[in-house]
C-alpha cells in the first residue's frame, strides 16, 4: 500500500512521453498497485503513471467503484486499434488539473490492445466512459492534458488559474 503525491500541471514532467514497458515483472505490478492506492486516494476514477512522476506507459482505471468495493484494472502499453467517426462530447476533469472541468469531445468508440498485469495481450472495444477515460489517460502517456484539447484562450485562462493556485499553495 502506497499512495504517491499526483504531480499538478503546470508541471515540464507532466509532458513527457511515456516509455513502453518492456517486461510485465514485479516492479511494474507494484507501480500499479501503488498508482490504483494513489487514485482511490484522490478519489479518481483512472491514473497515468506519469501522473505520479513515472513516466512508464501504464493505466490503472475503476469505473466501478460502489459501496467501497474496489476493482481496478491496469492497462500496460496500451494502444488504439480502431476509433470511430462518430465523436462524443464528455466533461472531463484531471486529477493534474484540479478544479477545472470542461467538455472535450473524442471519437464515440474505441478498439484497443493493451497488456494486463500479466503480460497477456487483451483487445477490448469501448464507448461510454471507458473509451473517454481511456482515451484520457493515454494522451497522458504523450504528454498531452484535455486542457491541450481547449480552444487557445480557454486554454491559456486554465493555465493562468493553475499558475496561481500553485502559487498560493507553495
Ligand atoms: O487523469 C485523470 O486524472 C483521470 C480522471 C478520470 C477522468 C478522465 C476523463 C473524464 C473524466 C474523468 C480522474 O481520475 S477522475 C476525475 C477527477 C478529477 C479531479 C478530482 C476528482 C476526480
Ligand atoms: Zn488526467
Amino acid at each position: 500500500m502506497a499512495v504517491r503525491p499526483i504531480l499538478i500541471a503546470p508541471d515540464p514532467r507532466l509532458k513527457a512521453v511515456s516509455a513502453t514497458v518492456q517486461k510485465v515483472d514485479a516492479e511494474i505490478r507494484k507501480l500499479a498497485e501503488d498508482m490504483a492506492d494513489s487514485m482511490y486516494a484522490a478519489d479518481g476514477i483512472g491514473l497515468a503513471a506519469v501522473q505520479i512522476g513515472v513516466p512508464k506507459r501504464v493505466i490503472v482505471m475503476d469505473l466501478d467503484q460502489k459501496d467501497d468495493k474496489k476493482n481496478w484494472r491496469a492497462f500496460i502499453n496500451p494502444k488504439i486499434l480502431w476509433a470511430s467517426e462518430e465523436m462524443a462530447i464528455f466533461e472531463e476533469g484531471c486529477l493534474s488539473v484540479p478544479e477545472i472541468w470542461d467538455d472535450v469531445e473524442r471519437p464515440a468508440r474505441i478498439k484497443a490492445e493493451y497488456l494486463d498485469l500479466n503480460g497477456k495481450r487483451v483487445e477490448i472495444e469501448a464507448d461510454g466512459m471507458l473509451a473517454t477515460c481511456l482515451q484520457h489517460e493515454m494522451d497522458h502517456l504523450e504528454g498531452v492534458l484535455f486542457i491541450d484539447h481547449f480552444s487557445r484562450l480557454k486554454r491559456s485562462m486554465a493555465i493562468k488559474k493553475l499558475t496561481k493556485a500553485k502559487k498560493l499553495a507553495s
